[in-house]
């Protein structure tokens, strides 16, 4: 059953592996289009910072480049979206799904996606990226280790969300190998292409 206060959201899923530029994107989306920006590693980042117990658990998955559990991720959001809906019923939802059954929940109990936009980029771009970040970011999962960790999970996990939605065609793909406002050039020709 879908949850009648979303009825009437639109909702564009954004993936890419770890480092990708989806997070660096969305701000870009938000100043041209005014969409909700959730993300989803942000909302666990939040929940860590508050200090509770469910925070500490999750810091722990977040630190092995695991997945953290369907529920937890799935609650923020719904929690998030309902918020938010008085403002904007147009949402990007920045690194969810990132596996199957992430997608269908959210679809089954909070509302069908519009589309999906993935960034697509080589291991060795969103590696350099991130270590890069790591010099700064103060984030556990921001090392050598754990970036592998999190591309395998990556590989293994979130790719055939991405296969699921294309069967579906409802994956526009971007090659983010380049500048940040090269790529967004690429991003706005879809987000033109369709009627939010
Ligand atoms: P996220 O917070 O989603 O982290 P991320 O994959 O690193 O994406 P991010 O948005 O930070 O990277 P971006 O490409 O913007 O997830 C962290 C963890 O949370 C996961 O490993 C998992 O444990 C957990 N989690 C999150 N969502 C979950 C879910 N749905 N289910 C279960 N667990 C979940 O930026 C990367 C860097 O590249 C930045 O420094 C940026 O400045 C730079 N950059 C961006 N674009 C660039 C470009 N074009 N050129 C050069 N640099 C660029």
């Amino acid at each position: 059953e879908k949850d009648p206060k979303l009825k009437d959201a639109k909702v564009l899923f954004v993936v890419g592996g770890p480092g990708s530029g989806k997070g660096t994107q969305c701000a870009k989306i938000v100043e041209k289009y005014g969409f909700c920006h959730l993300s989803s590693g942000d909302l666990l980042r939040e929940e860590v910072a508050s200090g509770s117990e469910r925070g500490k658990k999750l810091n722990e998955i977040m630190e092995k480049g695991e997945l953290v559990s369907l529920d937890d991720v799935l609650g923020l959001l719904r929690d998030a979206m309902e918020k938010k809906m008085a403002d904007t019923k147009c949402f990007l939802i920045d690194g969810y799904p990132r596996e199957l059954e992430q997608g269908k929940r959210f679809e089954d109990e909070l509302v069908d996606c519009i589309g999906v936009l993935y960034f697509d980029v080589s291991d060795e771009t969103m590696t350099n990226r991130l270590l890069e970040r790591g010099k700064t970011s103060g984030r556990v999962d921001d090392n050598e280790e754990t970036i592998k960790k999190r591309l395998d999970t990556f590989h293994n996990q979130t790719k055939p969300v991405i296969e699921h939605y294309s069967a579906k065609d409802k994956v526009c793909k971007i090659t983010a190998e380049g500048g940040v406002d090269d790529i967004f050039e690429e991003v706005k020709k879809y987000m033109d292409s369709k009627t939010w």
